[in-house]
């Protein structure tokens, strides 16, 4: 048997402005570089890079002021790292210009659903494509999810996804799937089945990505931890992960994710 190799892992770089003045969009645009330095320096696999929040109720962030966030970034990273960078957008026009600017992936949270161009500009691209799982829209997806089966219910949505996004020509070896983990799911009735049974995602036989890190349930798995405190949930949901057979994981804490992982495929190895 051949050695178990970890999964990727992807770091989390935001590109989001907290102040609308010239001298905050400035600071935002330096401390986005340094951050993604950190990153590359912590041993992340690949970059992604999100210039609009999906946070619920977020307000949405025109596509002229995504591209002015997020191609200079992507061009400074280039300029001193090869590393896979990923685009989080949901917008076609945001993803041309990323990958002219030198990302690889996009990562839509849409998978490709949100603007009747995405499937074919996916397909001209030629880019990966991350087709994530969500039920409603960003603002109001946790007014009221429902499900009857939340695994058998993302699975067969990630199943039609990956079939549409290769009938409008995107190759088969350039998908990867996410359940969408906090995505118009409740916090602890909905996402945690859905990461016991991960193992059905990743069933469905194109890489997965799991994106966990300090979200909302973990906070109310452990009696309200507020997001600055969930390292510890985010590294066990990591674990699972692996355990599970996910291809990568999206996280802020990329040093001490890829050390977990890392110790556990080790541990996994010497069996
Ligand atoms: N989660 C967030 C944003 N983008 N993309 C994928 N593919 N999978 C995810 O789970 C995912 C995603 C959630 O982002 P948010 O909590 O708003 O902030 P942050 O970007 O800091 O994680």
């Amino acid at each position: 048997m051949g050695s178990i190799e970890r999964p990727k892992v992807m770091g989390i770089v935001n590109a989001t402005p907290d102040s609308f003045s010239d001298g905050g969009r400035f600071l935002a645009a330096d401390a986005a570089l340094a951050h993604a330095r950190r990153l590359i320096a912590d041993g992340a696999d690949i970059l992604d890079l999100g210039a609009e929040s999906t946070r619920p109720g977020a307000e949405p962030v025109p596509a002229e002021v995504e591209i002015a966030r997020l191609v200079p970034l992507i061009q400074a990273i280039r300029a001193e790292s090869a590393v896979p960078i990923s685009v989080d957008t949901m917008k076609p026009q945001v993803a041309r210009a990323a990958m002219a600017a030198g990302a690889n992936i996009w990562n839509d949270v849409a998978a490709l659903r949100f603007s009747a161009d995405a499937p074919a500009a996916a397909a001209e691209l030629g880019c990966d494509v991350i087709l994530m799982h969500m039920q409603g829209q960003p603002r109001t997806m946790q007014a009221e999810p429902h499900y009857d089966d939340v695994t058998a219910e993302v699975c067969a949505f990630l199943a039609e996804r990956a079939e549409a996004a290769m009938a409008a020509g995107v190759a088969r070896d350039r998908i990867w799937l996410d359940p969408g983990i906090g995505f118009g799911k409740h916090t602890t009735c909905h996402n945690l089945p859905l990461l016991a049974r991960l193992d059905q995602v990743v069933a469905l036989g194109l890489p997965v990505l799991l994106g966990a890190s300090r979200k909302a349930f973990i906070g109310a798995v452990d009696g309200g931890a507020p997001a600055d405190q969930r390292l510890g949930g985010s590294i066990a949901v990591a674990l699972a992960g692996a355990a599970a057979g996910v291809a990568a994981v999206r996280v802020h804490d990329v040093r001490e994710t890829v050390q977990a992982l890392t110790v556990q495929a080790a541990i996994r190895n010497a069996g």
